[in-house]
């Protein structure tokens, strides 16, 4: 069953037209006439199979994927775990709704993220479609068990499109821009941001902490709402003890600490969670992309007697924790620990660092240099300021995109390139990607 798919896959980049090729730019013309010119392009090359750490075009190009779908493919495409899991699940059966009827995956899903998210207390889940719709349910959830209404969320802050999580972004164009009004109760506080501020974990702690105090006052908040190393918002990792102060300020305040780990969760930060970095116990963790491999699959899991407070049917949704995407997940997660990948994701961090490290002595464009894991980024500067230089990230990935690299920018300004490459990406596959990289910074310098 599977390979059919293994075999005709090479494992190397290899462009053989012009990026994007003639048949990526006929679908092109096709997609302008049916698809909505609101979706982002991206990098048009339309894409016929992948395996592993390469994707194939249908012009017959092997690209090198260093964005894994933004962070969901971390197992790598077309595993064979994964193949024959959702093959055999899609034979069997692909939909009932668990609320009418339900079955052993959806539940085994469920055991899977209360024994891997941090603590050992009782744990429950609830299992949705999107991140979107996990982070809304995370909210409605802390709102219910708390009684209170106030949501503190961060500058910088990336948690979704739909109405609520919108607000709760920080970024207002492309996300925001002339879609509100948006959900009223949700107050944004300062993120820990080293390179920019130059705080210590406790003191940048003691600034949020502040904020939430005087605007918005301790015993209104439900929750307080974080991406562990932010993601869209330009991989800002917080200063070391930023986390915990955060996390032990809310327990002491009968506040939810709401850990998004949507895109850094499922090990590509060497650990299965981002916040097991500094040993940070949340009440409510958010999870989706790396989850299931590519299936469409999110989750909310929490302390059992806070998630156990909503009263029966309040929460749901026709396809959420859909059988096939719960078979995904299982052998997602089989995968990600067969293979040992989290000790995989702090290989590839040593190896990515110190070249990223060295090419920052080179050039004047390279500000900052940071992540964990496979969740690494440069942040592209005007030459000696930490003024943010957008117009060098563009470059760099369009170099990219033309050499066949996948690199994906992202940042409030921009101005930061982030690298997330599958966790089964070879270690030829990642020097030739980091060749083509720092290729295009030194042409962008
Ligand atoms: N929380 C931390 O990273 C999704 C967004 C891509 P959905 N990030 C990629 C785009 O431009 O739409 C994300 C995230 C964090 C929530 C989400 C939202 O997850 O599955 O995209 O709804």
């Amino acid at each position: 069953m599977v390979s059919s798919v293994e075999s005709s896959v090479g494992t190397n980049r290899k462009v053989v037209t012009e990026l994007p090729g003639p048949k990526s730019r006929a679908l092109h013309e096709r997609r302008q006439a049916a698809v909505s010119a609101g979706l982002t392009n991206g990098f048009p090359i339309y894409i016929e199979r992948a395996e592993g750490a390469i994707l194939v075009d249908v012009d017959g190009n092997r690209i090198l994927d260093l964005g894994s779908g933004i962070a969901v493919t971390t197992i790598g495409h077309a595993v064979p775990e994964l193949v024959d899991a959702v093959s055999a699940q899609v034979a069997a059966f692909t939909h009932t709704c668990f609320m009418v009827t339900p079955y052993e995956s959806y539940v085994e899903v469920c055991e899977e993220l209360a024994a891997l998210t941090p603590g050992s207390h009782a744990k429950t889940s609830a299992l949705f479609n999107s991140g979107s719709e996990a982070v809304e349910n995370a909210v409605k959830i802390a709102r219910l068990a708390s009684g209170r209404q106030a949501i503190v969320v961060f500058d910088h802050a990336y948690h979704g499109r739909t109405n609520l999580t919108m607000a709760l972004t920080a970024k207002n164009m492309p996300y925001k821009d002339r879609f509100g009004p948006f959900a009223p109760e949700i107050y944004r506080v300062p993120m820990s941001n080293p390179f920019h501020d130059g705080l210590s974990g406790a003191q940048a702690a003691a600034r949020a902490i502040k904020a939430i105090e005087t605007q918005v006052g301790a015993h209104n908040v439900a929750a307080v709402l974080i991406e562990p190393i932010q993601g869209e918002g330009g991989f800002i990792v917080p200063a070391e003890g930023f986390l915990p102060a955060l996390s032990e300020w809310t327990t002491a305040n009968g506040v939810l600490f709401i850990a998004d780990e949507i895109q850094s969760g499922f090990c590509r930060t060497g650990d299965w969670f981002a916040v097991d970095h500094e040993g940070v116990i949340p009440d409510l963790v958010t999870t989706a992309k790396g989850l299931a491999g590519g299936m469409p699959l999110a989750a909310v899991t929490g302390r059992a007697e806070v998630m156990n407070q909503v009263h029966e049917g309040g929460l749901g949704g026709t396809y959420g924790g859909n059988p096939v995407a719960a078979a995904a997940a299982l052998a997602t997660i089989k995968t990600l620990r067969d293979r040992n990948l989290a000790s995989r994701a702090r290989e590839l961090e040593t190896v990515i660092l110190k070249s990223l490290r060295s090419l920052q002595q080179d050039v004047a464009i390279i500000g900052d240099v940071r992540g964990r894991g496979a969740m690494i980024a440069i942040e592209l500067v005007q030459p000696g300021t930490k003024d943010a230089n957008a117009a060098a990230a563009k470059s760099i990935v369009t170099y990219c995109n033309q050499h066949g690299v996948i690199a994906l920018a992202c940042g409030t300004y921009g101005n930061v390139i982030r690298l997330l490459p599958p966790l089964v990406i070879t270690d030829e596959q990642l020097e030739d990607g980091l060749d083509v990289l720092a290729a295009a910074v030194r042409a962008a310098s």
